[in-house]
Order: C-alpha cells, then sequence, then structure tokens
C-alpha cells in the first residue's frame, strides 16, 4: 500500500535497501527472484507499508522539574513494536544556553541509544543575535526545521519580535519553522485565576488553555509568516478553530501546513473531567493532561479533525510523544494542575490508532499510509529515502494484519516507559507483525529482535513542500 494506490506486490530488499517492487512471479536477470533469495516473509492477506515515521517526540525532554519519562532506547523500542521506523525527535536550546550546544547534547542522549532512524527538529527557545546566526548554520546540520513556542512563557517562549527574526531565517535558508500555536501569556492568567478560585484538579487545564487561544496564536503565526515569507508547520493543532485558521491560509496559497495527534482525534475534555479513581480521585486526569489540551466533544472538536485529515487541511499526523509517570512525575501536579508535567505518551500506537480510523470509514487505506509515513518524509527532508516503498529507499518495512487483533493496556501491549496507559482498553482491529528496519527483521511477530545503537542519526535535507 502506497500513499496513491495499492497492488499486490513482491517486495525485494537487498541489504539495507529495498532494490524493486515487482510482480509476483517475476524474474530478474533471468532468475525467479522468490527462488534465489535468502528469506522470504509471506504477507499474503496482509498490507505491507513503508515503516511509520513519527515526526514529533520528545525522547528525555526535561519539562516541569523532570524529565520526559522515554529515553531514546525505551523510546524507540516502543515504536519499533508500533511499526514506527522513524523519529524526528525535538533537541532544546534553552534560556542562556548556544544553540550548537543544544544540539550537542541531543546527539549525546540520542547516539548508539536508538532501536530506529532517529533525526532532529531544533526547538529554539532563546532566539537572540547568537542563536539566529546559529540557526542558519542548522541545515548544514541535517537540521532543516526549528520549533517556536507562542506559549509556556519563562521556559520556551517567543515574543512576536523573536518569532518575525526567527521567520525571516526560515525564509531565507528554506527551513520549516515549526509553532506551538497557544497565547501563553494569556492562558497563564487565566491558569492562575482558576486556581485563585481553587480550581486546581487536572480537567482545568483544559479550560485555562481555551481554543479562543489556539485559534489567536495560529491567526498570529500565520499573519508573521505571511509578512515574512516563511513555510510554516503548526504542531498539534486540537481546535476545529484553528484548522479553520488554516485552512484559510492555505486557501489564499500561504505556504501553510499542521499535524494533529491520536489524543485529538480520541480522547475528549469531557471525559477528562470524568476520570476518576480510587488511587487518584480527581486527579486521575492527570493522565491526560496536554498541550494543547484535549478539547470538548461537545464541541465537535475531533470530528473537525478527522475532516481536516480527509480534506487536507491537516496533513500529517504525529505523536508529541511526551510520556510522564503518574508516581513522582505527573504527581508534581496534584493540588494545582499548573505543575503537572504537559504530555501523553503515544509512539507506541500511532500506527494501530490511526488504523482505527481506515477500520471505521474516517479515512482511507491509501491516506493512512499518506498520514503516518509518506508526507512526514517529504514535509521534513527525507523523501526518497523514507516514506514510500520504492526502488532506493530504505528497507523501512511494516507487514499489518488486518485480521490481527491489538489490545493496548499496561499489562497488554505496552512497552513505553510508563506507569500507566493513556490508552488503556482500546481495542484495535489490526496488528503489527513484521517490522523491518533498514533492511533488519526488527519485530517478528511477538518477538523483539532489534537492538540499540541499530538507529542511524538522519541528515535531513530541506522539505519536499517548499516553494
Ligand atoms: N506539549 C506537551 O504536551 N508536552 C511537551 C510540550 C508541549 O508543547
Ligand atoms: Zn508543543
Ligand atoms: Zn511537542
Amino acid at each position: 500500500v502506497s500513499a496513491t494506490g495499492r497492488a499486490v506486490a513482491d517486495v525485494l530488499v537487498d541489504g539495507e535497501t529495498i532494490r524493486a517492487v515487482l510482480e509476483p512471479g517475476s524474474t530478474l536477470l533471468g532468475t525467479d527472484v522468490a527462488a534465489s533469495v535468502d528469506r522470504v516473509i509471506d504477507a499474503a492477506g496482509k498490507y505491507v507499508i513503508p515503516g511509520g515515521i513519527d515526526a514529533h517526540t520528545h525522547m528525555q525532554l526535561p519539562f516541569g522539574g523532570t524529565e520526559a519519562s522515554d529515553t531514546f532506547e525505551t523510546g524507540t523500542r516502543a515504536a519499533a513494536w508500533g511499526g514506527t521506523t522513524s523519529i524526528i525527535d525535538f533537541a532544546v536550546q534553552t534560556y542562556g544556553q548556544r544553540v550548537e550546544d543544544g544540539l550537542a547534547a541531543w546527539h549525546e542522549k540520542a547516539a548508539g541509544n536508538c532501536a530506529i532512524d532517529y533525526g532532529f527538529h531544533q526547538i529554539v527557545g532563546d532566539v537572540n543575535e547568537d542563536s539566529l546566526a546559529a540557526m542558519r548554520r542548522l541545515p548544514d546540520e541535517g537540521v532543516s526545521s526549528f520549533k517556536l513556542f507562542m506559549a509556556y512563557p519563562g521556559v520556551f517562549y517567543s515574543d512576536d519580535a523573536q518569532i518575525l527574526k526567527a521567520m525571516q531565517v526560515s525564509r531565507d535558508t528554506g527551513m520549516l519553522t515549526m509553532m506551538h500555536a497557544e497565547n501563553g501569556p494569556a492562558i497563564d492568567v487565566l491558569a492562575q485565576q482558576l486556581v485563585d478560585q481553587g480550581k486546581t484538579d487536572p480537567y482545568y487545564h483544559g479550560i485555562a488553555r481555551a481554543w479562543e487561544m489556539e485559534e489567536e496564536a495560529t491567526h498570529r503565526a500565520i499573519m508573521l509568516a505571511k509578512l515574512t515569507g516563511a513555510p510554516l508547520y503548526v504542531v498539534h493543532v486540537s481546535a476545529k478553530q484553528a484548522v479553520e485558521q488554516l485552512a484559510w491560509a492555505r486557501d489564499k496559497g500561504q505556504n501553510v501546513y499542521g499535524e494533529t495527534c491520536p489524543q485529538y482525534l480520541y480522547l475528549s475534555l469531557e471525559e477528562q473531567l470524568g476520570a476518576e479513581s480510587e488511587q487518584w480521585g480527581h486527579f486521575e486526569g492527570a493522565k491526560w493532561v496536554c498541550s494543547t489540551p484535549l478539547r470538548s466533544r461537545e464541541e465537535r472538536h475531533q470530528d473537525a479533525m478527522w475532516q481536516a485529515l480527509r480534506t487536507n487541511d491537516l496533513q500529517m499526523v504525529s505523536t508529541d510523544h511526551c510520556p510522564f509517570c503518574m508516581k513522582d512525575q505527573k504527581e508534581l501536579g496534584l493540588g494545582d494542575f499548573r505543575k503537572i508535567p504537559n504530555g501523553i505518551g503515544s509512539i507506541e500506537h500511532r500506527m494501530d490508532l490511526m488504523y482505527q480510523g481506515v477500520v471505521t470509514g474516517e479515512i482511507t487505506l491509501e491516506r493512512w499510509v499518506e498520514l503516518t509515513s509518506t508526507t512526514p518524509a517529504r514535509m521534513f527532508g527525507l523523501a526518497g529515502r523514507k516514506g514510500a516503498i520504492q526502488p532506493g529507499a530504505d528497507a523501512d518495512i511494516v507487514v499489518y494484519d488486518p485480521n490481527g487483533h491489538t489490545s493496548i493496556g499496561l499489562e497488554k501491549t505496552h512497552h513505553m516507559n510508563m506507569d500507566y496507559s493513556a490508552w488503556e482498553g482500546y481495542e484495535i482491529d489490526g496488528h503489527v507483525d513484521t517490522v523491518l528496519s533498514r533492511g533488519k527483521v526488527i519485530v517478528d511477530g511477538d518477538e523483539y529482535l532489534g537492538a540499540k545503537g541499530d538507529g542511524r542519526f538522519l541528515k535531513r535535507g530541506l522539505s519536499s513542500y517548499l516553494v
């Protein structure tokens, strides 16, 4: 299955590379191909798809006084189990730090630890003259996109002046500007007022981060991108009004893109409000505290995300994988939702959860491949190497069984380094059977054959979507 169609075919892998896609029973240079290879993987009745590319992950991200609980080792292993064979993680430059040092630190965390190939975007948390100069050199390092935050004053936040200057670098270099689009200063006032009223439960995280704050920031990012001519990619879109902004800008011909995440397709603020357990009481809702937040199902944001995936107003699905345990991590926010580290762990389940969209008729099989692999490769400068089963591409291949079944839960399918699953109880009509990463079988049924250090750093080129 590719982004453009499906066919019954044999895929010939030679070493780390796809050599040919052949009609079954083909001969190559006079020899019967199937009879002359070292190994045949029988995928009859199953889908053979390009390995998933998760273009938004946060392994070992320092956040809220703690650190995201998946290391590059545990996070990429979980990814492999779930049919994802490449990630693009966010290297972080914090206040007062040099961009080069932030990037070097991320290389140190990842090198020799990944089970699958990995690339980096660069978070620029401190836009100043030094970092603006350093950003111009990032494409030479194979880092062809940077992320700014309109949220999180005091942590990663950039004001409009800083955004404008960074976007000018984006325009000049062809690097994609990735934007966390929420009005952080306004959100922080609302959050403080809620806490002052004693509204401290996790649910109020979503009330403080109102959709108006996402719509406004998305619009502002679009206008700054228009003014500067920067290509813009808005991450973790969750509000239907934010999608309307993207669609509006795209209809006017602007080079603007957006992703959503499984949590914004499946989960809701109402469910977070209703969450309660013996152990945690209403603090149970902390499991789903992430930013942007879960949105109201009554307001139909989830339906709008699925629709946008069909109409191509949103082009990709990434996870924003940013896992924290309840114990000692989410727990930090007991009595004050502002102190709950933001994030959900989903890297293992993205391919399955999005396949559910095929089963329920929300998207087509081809669109599934496009949203989870082909477009991520093209968007982030990996076209030709990743995201398609074609001659010359890396042999990153998943055999997916539409007749298989996957039960998600902490005691079931769970390899992420977390003490809970945000997806507990989800039942998937489908199963990742076999996973190849550059020609090596790393998942074979219930057996894991990958190893840390198998994954290599991906030096990325510029986006195929540049004009
Ligand atoms: N959102 C999250 O949920 N976690 C990390 C950073 C972010 O923007
Ligand atoms: Zn973000
Ligand atoms: Zn993120």
